[in-house]
């Protein structure tokens, strides 16, 4: 195979392992600790989760485990969108599964969980298994947004998952993912079936994250990218000195990695959705934030800067929320009909003559393209797929419209030009940095051995991760402990929570401190690319926003 320099040289990196899982297999016992309840809506979560609710938590301890020597038959699933270490985390799955016992296998189910439902499965051997270590990507088995939610979906997993002779399966995604494999476990023990089901905290956006779960994989490579594209626009903004930057960045509702990008780069503006819907900002009172920048800047001559914006703004804008939630149930309620109108203005019209009186006004007040964009398909799980909206555009947009107001009142003299970009699917294939490397290889092992432990319904967990990899623990959360029921699709559904942005928390505390400094100065961090070989510093440095939740850090 023709690959790259640096391809060739990650094939060769070893990922560090927490010392509980460095030595023997058979020698790491899945200890219980005390039944782990959810927050909120445990009674409905009880009814909808009989058998898989209310389960002991589990810590990874040393001691005596006979059935990680048992022959095992396992199948993985990738699903949602990918991030950076998912084909480590299957590493670590499958280096267990063979450290136990050489006979066991691992089944890859191609395209996400469609492929478990629809039996298309592959083996993943050791020279196929070889080829994916430590690189960026979900391309070893594909990955898919199919939820199984339907009794005949859920009845085709298990005859699936029986025809391969499996012992466990193991989802590695998101909310949305987990959740499936909540219900998928619960089924599975209904049934009757010794079939482990196992989850692994995925995404990007950093948003499947509790006291046990300190961060979701593939946040930390991607907003590490992310930082240093944005590093180099600041730069660049400030060597050409003429336009402004509109930088929309990926996170379909929580705003975790602008607040780390803005944190790592400094940029002159940087909203965060959390606090906009906290303060019940509406998009004028966001607009007006970035012009006050324009404004301030341009009377010290610097008529260029950076504004970051959070690709789930609109969501979080309260007369937009509102316009949304009456979108998501009129688009459920009408949905063949309004996909049997054929031209984009009279899907609109069809829409804004649905609507109640208040978002009908400020649908009608939207650019006609990003009208149509509020409106595109939901995605499987029931959310509105906010990459295709262009909020960053919009303020831009808008923003500027305010400043020629201003410019002819003769109260902004300054020239505006700007630049928009989106920054998300490049950072969701990277390389893995070590941190994503040793973090996911680790959270694959775990999974193992809950499945090898018989644990079904369990959420791999790795813990401690602001210490070197020797000291992390590992464990397994229930996945239903972190659940709680949400509006989807036009009803009531059992979900994993979300975990936004904490307006309390240190990382945003340390934003909100410089925030006013940054409007004005042009005082950009540049954070560069990341490294792969070097000294730890450098190579192994978690991201700002784990470092100051665990107080491990501070200043930014
Ligand atoms: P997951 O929650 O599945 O990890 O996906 C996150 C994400 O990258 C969001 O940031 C983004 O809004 C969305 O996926 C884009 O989805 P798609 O790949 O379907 O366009």
């Amino acid at each position: 195979m023709d690959c790259s320099p640096l391809q060739s040289a990650r094939y060769a990196y070893a990922p560090k392992l927490p010392n509980i899982l460095r030595g023997s297999v058979d020698k790491v016992a899945a200890a219980r600790g005390p039944a782990a309840e959810p927050e909120a809506d445990r009674e409905k979560l009880r009814a909808a989760f009989p058998k898989t609710y209310g389960l002991p938590s589990i810590k990874l301890a040393a001691g005596p485990n006979e059935a990680a020597r048992r022959r095992m038959n396992v199948g993985v699933i990738l699903s949602g969108g990918p991030a950076p270490g998912g084909h480590n985390v299957i590493a670590g799955i499958f280096d267990g599964l063979k450290a136990g016992n050489p006979a066991s296998r691992l089944f890859g189910f191609r395209g996400g969980p469609g492929g478990l439902v629809e039996d298309k499965c592959m083996e993943i051997d050791a020279a196929l298994m070889d080829r994916y270590r430590n690189t960026g990507g979900f391309d070893l088995v594909g990955s898919g947004r199919t939820k199984i939610e339907t009794p005949e979906q859920f009845e085709a997993a298990l005859a699936t998952a029986k025809r391969r002779a499996l012992d466990a399966v193991v989802v590695i995604g998101g909310d949305d993912s987990n959740t499936n494999a909540a219900l998928l476990a619960e089924f599975f023990a209904a049934k009757g079936e010794a079939i482990a089901v196992a989850g692994v905290p995925k995404t990007i956006d950093g948003d499947l994250k509790n006291e046990s779960i300190e961060t979701s994989f593939g946040f930390d490579t991607a907003s590490k990218l992310y930082s240093e594209l944005i590093g180099n626009i600041c730069r660049d903004s400030a060597s050409g000195r003429k336009y402004w930057h509109f930088i929309k960045l990926m996170g379909r509702s929580a705003t975790h990695i602008g607040l780390e990008c803005a944190l790592q780069t400094r940029p002159n503006v940087a909203f965060i959705s959390e606090e906009i819907e906290a303060k019940a900002m509406s998009l004028g009172a966001v607009v007006e934030e970035v012009v006050a920048s324009v404004v301030a800047r341009a009377e010290k001559g610097e008529n260029f800067g950076v504004a970051l914006v959070p690709e789930g703004l609109v969501e979080f804008v309260p007369e937009f929320k509102a316009l949304m939630a009456e979108l998501n149930e009129l688009l459920a309620k009408h949905e063949a009909a309004f996909k049997a109108l054929k031209g984009a203005a009279e899907q609109r019209e069809f829409v804004r003559a649905k609507l109640g009186a208040a978002s009908a006004a400020v649908f009608a007040s939207l650019p006609a393209d990003i009208a149509s964009q509020l409106c595109a398909d939901r995605d499987p799980h029931g959310n509105v797929q906010v990459s295709k909206i262009e909020t960053e555009k919009l303020v831009a947009q808008m923003a500027e419209k305010r400043l020629a107001e201003l410019a002819a009142a003769g109260k902004y003299k300054g020239k505006f030009a700007w630049q928009n970009h989106f920054f998300g699917y490049e950072g969701r294939c990277a390389f893995p940095s070590n941190f994503d490397a040793d973090y996911c290889y680790s959270l694959g092992y775990t999974a193992f051995v809950l499945a090898a432990s018989g644990l079904s319904g369990y959420l791999s967990s790795v813990r401690n991760l602001t210490a070197p990899a020797s000291e992390w623990e590992a464990g397994g959360v229930p996945l239903v402990s972190m659940m709680n029921m949400e509006r989807r699709h036009g009803s009531d559904k059992p979900v994993i929570k979300k975990a936004l942005v904490e307006l309390d928390g240190a990382p945003f505390k340390e934003f909100a401190a410089h925030r006013a400094a940054w409007a004005i100065s042009s005082d950009y961090r540049v954070p560069g690319g990341i490294q792969y070989f070097g000294p730890s510093e450098l190579c192994d440095r978690p991201t700002a926003t784990l470092l100051l939740e665990k107080g491990a850090r501070k200043g930014s």
